[in-house]
C-alpha cells in the first residue's frame, strides 16, 4: 500500500498514469426505459441517438441513448426476470449503474486500475460492427456502481456496436445543457476516506476540496464531503458521507432508500441558467424551493452579478462566489419515487468551487422535503 502511494507521489507531477478524456456516458437502470427516454427528450431536451432491444437482437434488455451536447445518457430496462438489471432496480429503484469514462486505451486503463487495487467488473472486451471497433473494460466502485472504460478511437458509429441509430420522431427543444460538471457519490459513514484513497491510488485523482460537518451542518443535517478530480480536471467526483446531526442526515436518508451507496446527484452545466431553468420549470420539472430571505441577503453576500436578483428569486436559483468568480446553481427534487438521485444545474462564471455559501439554504430546503416525507 505504502509503496503504491509513494510511487504515485513521486511521479504525480510528471505524468498522469490514468489519462481520462471525459465522461463517455452515464447509464441509468430503470424499470421503463421507453418512458424515461420520453422524459429526457421532452422535459430535459435530450436528442434521441441510439437504441438496442428485441429489434436489434438484444434479448435480455432494452436501452435508449439520448444526448445533449457532450452529455450522453443510456436508459436501460430488463426484458425478463432475474437479470442483473432487474435485481439492481429491485434493490435500488432507478439509479446510476455505470459512470463510463472515455479513454484512449481501455485495456491499459483496466490493467493499470487492477494492478493498483481495483476490483474487476468487466475484462477488456472488443466489440465490432461495420462502423469499426470499440474496446470496453470495467471496475467496481462504491455500492453496485461501476466505471466502464470506453475506447472509441477506431469507431464511427452512433454509440456502440449492437446499437442502431434511433429517431423517436419527436421535435426536440434543447435547453442548453453542455457537459457533466460533476457527479456525487454518497457512501456509508466512515467510508469517505476509503473512496478518496481509491480515487487517488487507482485512478490518479487528486483531492481539490474538502468540507467537514462544521462547514455544512444546519440545525439537523450534517455531512462531510471531499471533491476528487482527475488529471485534466474535467472529471470531478465529490464523495459524501453522513455525519451525526440532530436528526437524520440527507446522506443517511439516501443510503436507507437506495439501500446502499450510489450516485446522489449529477450536475450538468449550462451557459444560461435563467433560460435553462425557465424552460425546465415550464415543462414541469420540480426544483427545491428557497426562502425569500435568501434573496434579501444575496447582493450583500455575493456582491454585483450580471443577473437580476428578482429573476433568480422567481426561479429559485442560488448564487455563490469564490476567489475566481461566481457560480449559479439549482437542485431538482428527486427524479424517481425513492428520495435518492436528483439533478443539479450549474452555470460557472469563473468559480471552480461547489457553492459552499449555499449549503445552509440548500440543506434547509432539503430538510423541508424530508419533513414532508416523514424521514427526518
Ligand atoms: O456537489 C456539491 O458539493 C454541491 C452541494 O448532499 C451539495 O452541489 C453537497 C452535498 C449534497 C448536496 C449538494
Ligand atoms: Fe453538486
Amino acid at each position: 500500500m505504502d509503496t503504491i502511494a509513494e510511487k504515485k507521489q513521486g511521479t504525480a507531477e510528471m505524468e498522469d498514469f490514468m489519462p481520462i478524456m471525459g465522461t463517455d456516458y452515464v447509464e441509468i437502470y430503470t424499470s421503463n426505459a421507453r418512458q424515461a427516454a420520453y422524459f429526457y427528450q421532452s422535459a430535459f431536451g435530450f436528442h434521441p441517438v441510439a437504441h438496442c432491444g428485441l429489434e436489434t437482437g438484444t434479448r435480455d434488455r432494452e436501452s435508449y441513448v439520448v444526448q445533449q451536447d457532450k452529455i450522453r445518457l443510456v436508459l436501460t430496462s430488463p426484458l425478463k426476470s432475474g437479470t442483473e438489471i432487474g435485481k439492481h432496480i429491485d434493490t435500488h429503484g432507478d439509479g446510476v449503474r455505470v459512470i463510463a469514462l472515455w479513454v484512449d486505451d481501455a485495456a491499459y486503463a483496466y490493467k493499470t486500475a487492477i494492478d493498483r487495487g481495483a476490483e474487476s467488473y468487466m475484462e477488456p472486451m472488443v466489440e465490432r460492427d461495420e462502423h469499426g471497433k470499440v474496446v470496453r473494460s470495467g471496475i467496481k466502485i462504491y455500492g453496485d456502481t461501476v466505471h466502464i472504460f470506453v475506447e472509441r478511437k477506431d469507431y464511427k458509429g452512433v454509440f456502440l456496436p449492437g446499437y442502431e441509430s434511433w429517431d423517436s420522431g419527436m421535435e426536440i427543444k434543447p435547453i442548453g445543457l453542455k457537459y457533466v460538471d460533476h457527479m456525487v457519490g454518497n457512501v456509508e459513514l466512515g467510508r469517505m476516506n476509503y473512496w478518496v484513497k481509491f480515487y487517488e491510488d487507482v485512478l490518479g485523482f487528486r483531492q481539490m476540496l474538502s468540507f467537514d460537518d462544521k462547514d455544512i451542518s444546519t440545525k439537523y443535517t450534517a455531512l462531510m464531503s471531499k471533491v476528487m478530480s482527475n488529471g485534466n480536471g474535467r472529471i470531478k467526483f465529490p464523495i459524501n458521507e453522513p455525519a451525526k446531526g440532530a436528526k437524520k442526515s440527507q446522506v443517511e436518508e439516501y443510503l436507507d432508500f437506495y439501500e446502499g451507496p450510489g450516485v446522489q446527484h449529477v450536475a450538468v452545466a449550462t451557459d444560461n441558467i435563467i433560460e435553462t431553468i425557465s424552460e425546465l420549470q415550464s415543462r414541469g420539472v420540480q426544483f427545491l424551493s428557497i426562502p425569500d430571505t435568501y434573496y434579501d441577503e444575496l447582493e450583500e453576500r455575493v456582491g454585483k452579478i450580471d443577473e437580476q436578483t428578482d429573476t433568480l428569486r422567481k426561479l429559485g436559483i442560488l448564487v455563490d462566489r469564490d476567489d475566481e468568480g461566481y457560480l449559479l446553481q439549482i437542485f431538482s427534487k428527486p427524479i424517481q419515487p425513492r428520495p435518492t438521485m436528483f439533478f443539479e444545474i450549474i452555470q460557472r462564471k469563473g468559480a471552480t468551487s461547489f457553492g459552499k455559501g449555499n449549503f445552509k439554504a440548500l440543506f434547509e430546503a432539503i430538510e423541508c422535503e424530508q419533513e414532508l416525507r416523514g424521514t427526518l
